[in-house]
C-alpha cells in the first residue's frame, strides 16, 4: 500500500484574528480584582415597589419584575438625584478593597443612560434635576486614584423604541435601528471618557455580523479596551462566566468570574437581609482565590442606592477583603494560576517565579498533611512558623496545625523552589494511541448568547514516557478530513493538514448489540449545565424525527448498546443549535453548532467499555421552534491514518503533545477534534 509520509513544515504563530495587544491582555489580567458598580434609576427603588418587596429577579431590572409600566418607570428620572454619589469616595473604597479598576454601569437593560448622550434624552444630564454625567465623574476620579475604568453596556434595552419588546430572558435579538443606536453610544462613550479598560457588553443576542461589527468598532476607537464574552459569537476577549458562576479549571484565555454580593441581585435591595460583613469577606476572600488560582479576574459588585451611598455592609465587606490583601495579596496580584492540574480540598494555589502559595481556603486536612507531587523541583525554603516541610523526591509533605484554618483569617503559605514554577505536566497517559479521552483538555468559554455560554475544549494535551519517538499516525473520520491542525511535540509546532490518508473500515465487533432508542425531555437550561441523569424516558420509533421545542430547550436522547469487548464505534449524530455526548456518564464531545445551523450530521467516536453502555446525547435548541436529531451506527464507518514522520528521532523519556486547530476563527470555540487519536509508533531497536 502506498506510504503517505509527509514532510512537516514548521509553524510561524501568528493569530486569526486582529486582536488587542499582548500587552493590553496582560495589563487586563494583572487587575485580579476589580470593582462592578450598579447604579441607575432602579437604586431609587430599591427592589420595592408600590410598597412591596419585588422578590423575583435582580432589582437592577425589578421594571420586568414588579413590573413597572414604562411611562411610570421613566418617570423616576425626573426627580432623580443621586447627590450622594461620590465617584472619588468610591474609587478610594475600590483602592482601600485592593481593587485595580471599577465598571460602572454606563446603561442597564432599562436603557438610562448615566451618561450625557446626543442619542436619546433619557439620560442622567437630560432627564434629571442633577444634570450629571456619572460616568465623566467616575472615569476622572479613577484616573486620579491610578484606577483603570471600564464601562458596563447592556445590548438590550426596553426604553429604546425600535429595540426588541422586553422578554423574560433578556437574550433578545437586536433589530438593525438598536444596533445602529449601540454604535452611536458606544462612538461616544469610547471618545469623550479618556482611556476604557474593558467595555463589559452583557444579554442580547447578536448575529455574528453584529458581534463582529461591535467588536471591531471598540478596537478601532481604543486598540486596549478589553472586550467581554456577553458580546457574543466567540467576537471577544475574555471570557465571562454566568452571573456569579466559577470555572473548575484554568482557561486557555483571559476570564473573569462577575459576582454580586448576594446572588439575589446585583442593583441595590433595601430589604435585603446582610448579616454578618465578616462571614461574607470570608466567602468573597474564598471567591477571590479560587478564581486567581485558575487564572481568572474576579469583579465584585456594590450597588450604592438612590442617593449613591454606598451600602456600609458592603463598604465594610471590601474593606475587610483589602485587609486581607494587604497581607496576603503578594499571592494574588501578579500571580499566575496554579501549576497543578487538580483542585484540592485543603484548598488551592497560585504561583510566581520561584514562590509557590498556597492558601488554607478549603478544610483542614484529617491528618494535618498536605501533600504536593512536585517532581523536577527542589524545596528551598519553606515560611516558618504556620507549617513543618519535608521533601520525599518528588513529594513534598507540609504538616499544619489545625490552629492555620481555626483562624478568622485565610492563611496562605509560602514555598521557595529552586527554579522557576512552570504549570506540572497533565496526568501521564500509558496508552500508546492518545486520544481526547486520556487527554488533559484544554478549555476555554464560547457561546453565542448567554444562556450558550459553555466551557469549550480548544486542545488537547497529552504527557507521556517513550524513549524514542520518531513517527506516529493520527487517525480520524471523514468528519475532521481537510482540516488543519497544530502539533505541538515538546517545543516544537507543526502544521498538518488531515487529508483523506489511508482509509480503513471500522466495523463494530460481532455481538456488538444496539438496544432501543429513548427521549426525554424538554427540558429548559443553558448549554453549559451539566448532563443529568434522566429518569423518564420515552421509546422512539424512528432514529431520526423532528420534534416541536421551544428556544431554551433541550433533549435528550438514550441508547444502550451491549460491546463484547472493550472498543470504539462509529456512529451519526443529527442535532440542531447544540450537541452534547455523554458516554456511561462521561461527557465525550460538547460543541455548538454554527450559528443558527437547524441540522448538522456528524461522525462520532465513542468509546465502548465490555458489558453494556449508555450513550445519552443531548440536543440542544437556542433559536428553534422544532428539532430534528438523527442518531444511529455510522452507515460507512471508515477512519483515516496520516503517518507522521519527525524531521529527526526525539530522545529523552518524557514528551508532551499538543494538538489544535491551525488559526481558528475563535480563540474560544471548540476545537472539534474528540475524533482524533494519535498512535505512537514504537522504534525497534
Ligand atoms: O447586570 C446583571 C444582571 O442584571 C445581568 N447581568 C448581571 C451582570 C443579567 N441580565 N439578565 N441576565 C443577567 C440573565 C439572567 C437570568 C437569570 Fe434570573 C438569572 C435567570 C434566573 C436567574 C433574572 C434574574 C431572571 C430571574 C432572576
Amino acid at each position: 500500500m502506498k506510504q503517505f509520509v509527509f514532510l512537516l513544515c514548521l509553524l510561524l504563530a501568528h493569530a486569526a484574528q486582529a486582536q488587542t495587544s499582548d500587552a493590553a491582555f496582560r495589563q487586563w489580567q494583572d487587575n485580579k480584582f476589580s470593582m462592578f458598580v450598579h447604579f441607575g434609576l432602579y437604586s431609587e427603588l430599591g427592589g420595592v415597589w408600590k410598597g412591596r418587596p419585588v422578590t423575583e429577579g435582580y432589582s437592577e431590572q425589578i421594571m420586568a419584575f414588579a413590573p413597572v409600566p414604562k411611562s411610570e418607570y421613566e418617570a423616576l428620572a425626573t426627580h432623580f438625584n443621586p447627590a450622594h454619589f461620590n465617584a472619588d469616595s468610591i474609587a478610594a473604597l475600590a483602592k482601600r478593597a485592593g481593587m485595580r479598576s471599577v465598571i460602572l454601569t454606563g446603561k442597564h437593560h432599562d436603557g438610562f443612560c448615566l451618561f450625557r448622550t446626543k442619542t436619546t434624552g433619557y439620560n442622567l444630564h437630560d432627564a434629571s434635576p442633577c444634570k450629571r454625567d456619572l460616568v465623566k465623574e467616575t472615569a476622572e476620579a479613577c484616573k486620579r486614584a491610578g484606577l483603570n475604568f471600564g464601562l458596563y453596556f447592556s445590548l438590550i434595552d426596553w426604553h429604546y423604541p425600535y429595540a426588541s419588546p422586553m422578554s423574560s430572558h433578556n437574550a433578545d435579538f437586536i433589530t438593525p435601528e438598536h444596533h445602529e443606536y449601540t454604535k452611536a453610544q458606544l462612538k461616544e462613550l469610547l471618545a469623550n471618557y479618556g482611556p476604557v479598560s474593558e467595555l463589559w457588553f452583557d444579554m442580547g443576542s447578536n448575529t455574528p455580523e453584529q458581534s463582529k461589527e461591535l467588536y471591531e468598532l471598540v478596537h478601532r476607537l481604543q486598540p486596549s479596551c478589553m472586550v467581554s464574552g456577553r458580546l457574543g459569537n466567540d467576537r471577544y476577549d475574555f471570557c465571562v462566566m454566568e452571573d456569579n458562576r466559577y470555572p473548575d479549571a484554568t482557561l486557555q484565555t483571559p476570564w473573569q468570574t462577575c459576582a454580586s454580593m448576594f446572588d439575589e441581585t446585583w442593583g441595590y435591595r433595601s430589604w435585603q437581609e446582610r448579616k454578618d460583613a465578616d462571614g461574607k469577606a470570608k466567602e468573597k476572600i474564598r471567591a477571590l482565590i479560587n478564581v486567581a488560582s485558575h487564572g481568572g479576574n474576579y469583579l465584585l459588585n456594590i450597588g450604592p442606592n438612590g442617593q449613591g451611598n454606598v451600602v456600609p455592609f458592603e463598604r465594610e465587606v471590601l474593606e475587610n477583603i483589602g485587609k486581607w490583601l494587604g497581607r496576603y495579596g503578594y499571592a494574588i496580584y501578579g500571580s499566575k494560576p496554579s501549576p497543578f492540574n487538580e483542585d484540592f480540598n485543603w484548598g488551592t494555589a497560585t504561583r510566581n517565579g520561584k514562590q509557590l502559595y498556597l492558601f488554607l481556603s478549603g478544610s483542614y486536612p484529617k491528618d494535618g498533611k498536605i501533600t504536593l507531587h512536585m517532581p523536577g523541583y527542589t524545596l528551598e525554603k519553606g515560611d516558618g512558623k504556620m507549617a513543618a516541610y519535608l521533601q520525599y523526591g518528588d513529594e513534598i509533605v507540609l504538616t499544619v496545625p489545625a490552629s492555620a484554618y481555626k483562624d478568622s483569617l485565610i492563611h496562605v503559605l509560602t514555598l521557595d523552589f529552586d527554579k522557576e514554577i512552570m504549570p506540572l505536566p497533565a496526568k501521564e497517559t500509558r496508552s500508546a494511541v492518545l486520544s481526547a479521552h486520556n487527554a488533559t483538555p484544554l478549555c476555554s468559554y464560547s457561546g453565542i448568547d448567554y444562556y450558550t455560554n459553555y466551557k469549550s475544549t480548544v486542545g488537547y494535551v497529552w504527557n507521556f514516557n517513550q524513549i524514542l519517538l520518531k513517527q506516529l499516525d493520527l487517525i480520524y473520520t471523514l468528519q475532521e478530513a481537510g482540516r488543519s491542525v497544530d502539533l505541538t511535540i515538546d517545543d516544537t509546532t507543526y502544521n498538518l493538514t488531515l487529508d483523506e490518508g489511508k482509509p480503513q473500515k471500522m466495523t463494530p465487533l460481532p455481538g456488538t448489540e444496539w438496544g432501543e432508542l429513548y427521549l426525554y425531555g424538554p427540558e429548559k437550561g443553558s448549554f453549559n449545565d451539566s448532563p443529568k441523569e434522566k429518569k423518564e424516558w420515552k421509546k422512539v420509533a424512528e432514529r431520526n424525527g423532528t420534534i416541536a421545542c421551544k428556544p431554551f430547550e433541550s433533549y435528550w436522547l438514550m441508547q444502550e448498546v451491549e460491546s463484547p469487548r472493550a472498543q470504539r464505534i462509529m456512529v451519526e449524530i443529527g442535532a440542531g443549535n447544540g450537541v452534547e455526548v455523554c458516554v456511561n456518564g462521561k461527557s465525550v464531545m460538547k460543541h455548538l453548532n454554527p450559528y443558527r445551523c437547524t441540522f448538522r450530521k456528524e461522525q462520532v467516536i465513542l468509546p465502548l467499555k465490555k458489558g453494556s453502555n449508555r450513550i445519552t446525547i443531548r440536543l440542544y435548541n437556542r433559536f428553534e421552534d422544532r428539532l430534528q436529531y438523527l442518531f444511529r451506527p455510522a452507515e460507512t464507518p471508515v477512519i483515516y491514518r496520516k503517518e507522521v514522520t519527525l524531521p529527526e528521532m526525539l530522545n529523552g523519556k518524557s514528551h508532551t503533545v499538543t494538538i489544535r486547530p491551525h488559526n481558528p476563527v475563535s480563540p474560544h470555540a471548540d476545537a472539534e477534534l474528540s475524533n482524533l487519536r494519535i498512535r505512537l509508533r514504537r522504534i525497534a531497536m
